[in-house]
C-alpha cells in the first residue's frame, strides 16, 4: 500500500549521480586507508582503552573497531529491527504497513520512525536540529517507482528493539565509553539511521554538538562521542564520511567550505567503511555527512552516544525535541539509570560475559534489576529524558 511517487523532475539521475560520486570516493577510500585507525579493540589492565587507540582517537577524532559485536548478536539486531521497519506505517501520515496490517507506532506520542523523500536531505540548510546543517546536499531523483516515503531513522532502540536494549548494555561499549569520557560518564540519545538501497536520503555536512562551541572550558572532548554499530557492510557510497581532525577546529563556517570548492565533495574527507559486527567512534564536534543511498547496498547503523558528565549537567535542551529544559541531577539520573538497566539485562541474557561495572550506580543492583515491572519503569519512553548538547 506504498503511495508512488509521481514526477520529480529535478535532480541527477542516481546513474549520473554515481558517476559523478566516483572518483571523489575512490581518493576517500585510498586517503582513509593510508590513514588506517581501525584494529580490533584492545584494553589495559584497569580494563580501560589502551593509550595508543586513546591517542589515534584524540588525534583524528575518529576509531573504528572491528569485529566488536559477535556475529550472534549482529543477527539478532538484524531480525529485531527489520520486523520493526516490516510494521512501519508505509508513509509519514499512514496508518497502515505495507502489507495494509495497522502500523506500529501510530497514536504514539512521538512515532518511532521518521520519513524522507527517497534519496532527499531533509535537514540541509534549514533551521532543524539548532541549524547545524548548514547546506543542502544534492538530491537525486528517485526512479519512478520508488515509494514517496521511506523510513530514514528509528528512535528508542531501548524501548522498542529488545537486541537493542541488550547492546547499549555491551561490556566492551561502555568501557569504551568511560575510557573516553570517565567512569561517571552519561548517555545522551540514540537513533537507528536506516539507509535503504537506492532510496535512504542524505544526511548533510555538519557537527553534531550545540552548546560549547563558545564555553571558557571549551576543549575538543567537550561534546562528547557517537558509537556506530553496524548490522550490514557499509561502503563510500552508503556510509559516513568524516573530515579528520576537525574536532579541534571549532565552529566550521561549512557554507563557505561549499561555496570555496563549489560542492559538497569537500576535499580531506574519509568514508569509514566498515564490515558487520564493526563499531565506529566520532567524536561529536568532527565535520561528517552521509550521501544519498544510490547503491544496491543497505546500511543500517544504531547509533547512541555519551557525554562528559560535566559538559551535561546544568545545561539546557538545544536540539529541537528538548529546546529550552534544563539538564538536572533528577534527568541525568533517570536516563543514565537505562544503562544499569541495559547492564541487568544483558547480564541476565549472557550469563557468561563479565558484565560492566556502571560506577554511578554502584551498590544499586537491586534498584535497577531488569524484568517487566522495572522496564514499564525506568525505560518505557525513556527518549524524553534525552540529553543532547
Ligand atoms: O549515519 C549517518 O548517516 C549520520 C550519522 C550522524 O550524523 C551522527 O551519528 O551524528
Ligand atoms: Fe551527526
Amino acid at each position: 500500500m506504498t503511495s508512488r511517487l509521481k514526477t520529480q523532475s529535478f535532480g541527477p539521475s542516481p546513474a549520473d549521480y554515481a558517476a559523478d560520486m566516483n572518483r571523489y570516493m575512490d581518493e576517500g577510500f585510498r586517503r582513509g586507508e593510508e590513514i588506517g585507525n581501525r584494529g580490533r579493540v584492545e584494553f589495559d589492565d584497569q580494563g580501560y582503552l589502551s593509550p595508543s587507540i586513546l591517542e589515534a582517537f584524540g588525534e583524528h577524532g575518529f576509531y573504528i573497531f572491528e569485529n566488536l559485536v559477535d556475529e550472534q548478536e549482529i543477527v539478532a539486531l538484524r531480525r529485531d529491527v527489520q520486523a520493526l521497519l516490516e510494521r512501519a506505517p508505509s508513509g509519514n501520515d499512514m496508518e497502515i504497513d505495507a502489507q495494509g496490517r495497522p502500523a506500529f507506532g501510530v497514536g504514539f506520542r512521538r512515532s518511532p520512525f521518521t520519513f524522507v523523500k527517497p534519496l532527499s536531505d531533509p535537514w540541509g540548510g534549514t533551521d532543524l536540529l539548532g541549524g547545524r546543517h548548514q547546506t543542502k546536499m544534492a538530491e537525486p531523483r528517485p526512479d519512478s517507482d520508488a515509494p514517496s516515503e521511506v523510513v530514514y531513522l528509528i528512535n528508542g532502540m531501548c524501548h522498542y528493539v529488545p537486541s537493542g536494549l541488550l547492546l547499549y548494555g555491551h561490556p566492551h561499549l561502555l568501557a569504551i565509553a568511560a575510557s573516553i569520557n570517565g567512569d561517571d560518564f552519561v548517555p545522551f540519545n540514540d537513533a537507528i539511521f536506516v539507509k535503504q538501497a537506492g532510496l535512504g536520503g542524505s544526511v548533510s555536512w555538519h557537527q553534531d554538538g550545540v552548546t560549547h562551541w563558545d564555553s571558557p572550558n571549551w576543549d575538543p572532548g567537550i561534546h562528547g562521542f557517537n558509537f556506530q554499530v553496524q548490522l550490514y557492510a557499509s561502503t563510500p557510497a552508503n556510509c559516513l564520511w568524516v573530515m579528520p581532525g576537525t574536532h579541534k577546529l571549532g565552529r566550521i563556517d561549512i557554507r563557505e567550505q561549499v561555496r570555496q570548492h563549489e560542492s559538497e565533495r569537500l576535499p580531506g574527507a574519509v568514508p569509514l567503511t566498515c564490515k558487520s559486527g564493526d563499531v565506529t567512534i566520532v567524536n561529536r564536534q568532527m565535520l561528517h555527512c552521509s550521501f544519498a543511498n544510490v547503491s544496491s547496498d543497505p546500511r543500517i547503523s544504531m547509533t547512541f552516544g555519551f557525554h562528559r558528565r560535566n559538559s551535561v549537567l546544568g545545561q539546557r535542551g538545544a536540539l529541537s525535541q528538548n529546546s529550552g529544559v534544563v539538564y538536572d541531577e533528577d534527568r541525568i539520573r533517570r536516563r543514565s539509570g537505562v544503562i544499569a538497566m541495559a547492564v541487568d539485562a544483558r547480564r541476565q541474557a549472557r550469563p557468561d560475559e563479565t558484565p560492566f561495572r556502571y560506577q554511578p550506580f554502584d551498590g544499586l543492583d537491586h534498584e535497577f534489576h531488569y524484568d517487566p515491572a522495572t522496564f514499564d519503569d525506568r525505560i518505557r519512553e525513556y527518549f524524553f529524558d534525552d540529553l543532547s548538547i
